[in-house]
């Protein structure tokens, strides 16, 4: 039975059955002092506004039975996955595998690389280990979609112009409708937020559709 996503550009019509929601790096080392965001910089308590709505749409989706996934950024602890390119950005002193308040930067495995505790996955929702930005790149995300006949993404998750839109083309080139759900999605740099946000729906949704928690939620039940 279909249901409609009131979006942009256009409504969305979805087969909730055939729908996930992917939940895209909430992880202490993004939302939280100490972590892999703040060393590179930012301003980490302008992430914390998507923590309610990612909990709204993750309440929703259980309750509709959804396909619940996760993913979280990070490394393994040898950094054998870790590109040189990606090692040797950052501040000197706080680089991935270097030690901090939560553990080594990036880590699997380590507190900081751990989702927020708001939005803990439950036992048997997948959880993606990726060590790109992309969600689909060197993991196995796209069996487990294909595995549930999955054709609709809900997308939330920070942050909004990195991991989110990465994950966003990745999904849009593979067949996938995406929804970005703009409160639920954060960026450290407000302006890319907004910016992404608007380049997704752009030209007829030349990436996907947005929408927000609350439409979505509405269209859930
Ligand atoms: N730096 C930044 O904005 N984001 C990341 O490095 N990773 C994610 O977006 N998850």
């Amino acid at each position: 039975m279909p249901s409609v996503i009131e979006a942009q550009p256009s409504p969305l019509f979805f087969d909730a059955s055939r729908t996930a929601l992917v939940i895209i790096d909430m992880q202490r080392d993004f939302l939280e002092p100490g972590g892999f965001g703040e060393s590179l910089g930012n301003d980490v308590s302008r992430l914390a506004a998507a923590v309610p709505p990612c909990r709204a749409l993750l309440d929703a989706a259980r309750a509709a039975g959804l396909l619940v996934v996760h993913t979280r950024e990070g490394h393994r602890p040898d950094l054998s996955d870790a590109p040189p390119a990606k090692l040797e950005r950052g501040a000197p002193t706080a680089r991935i595998g270097e030690p901090g308040p939560m553990g080594r930067i990036l880590i699997r495995g380590e507190p900081g690389h751990d989702i927020i505790p708001a939005l803990a996955p439950l036992a048997g929702e997948p959880v993606v280990d990726k060590p790109g930005k992309g969600a689909f790149y060197a993991t196995d995300l796209a069996d487990i979609l294909s595995a549930r006949a999955i054709t609709t993404l809900l997308v939330c998750g920070v942050t909004t112009e990195v991991c989110v839109h990465t994950t966003v083309r990745e999904a849009n080139d593979r067949g996938y409708r995406c929804v970005v759900v703009a409160d639920a999605c954060a960026s450290y740099i407000p302006e890319f937020h907004e910016v992404g946000l608007a380049m997704i729906k752009a030209q007829g949704g030349i990436f996907g559709w947005v929408s927000d928690s609350g439409r979505v939620v509405a269209a859930l039940w």
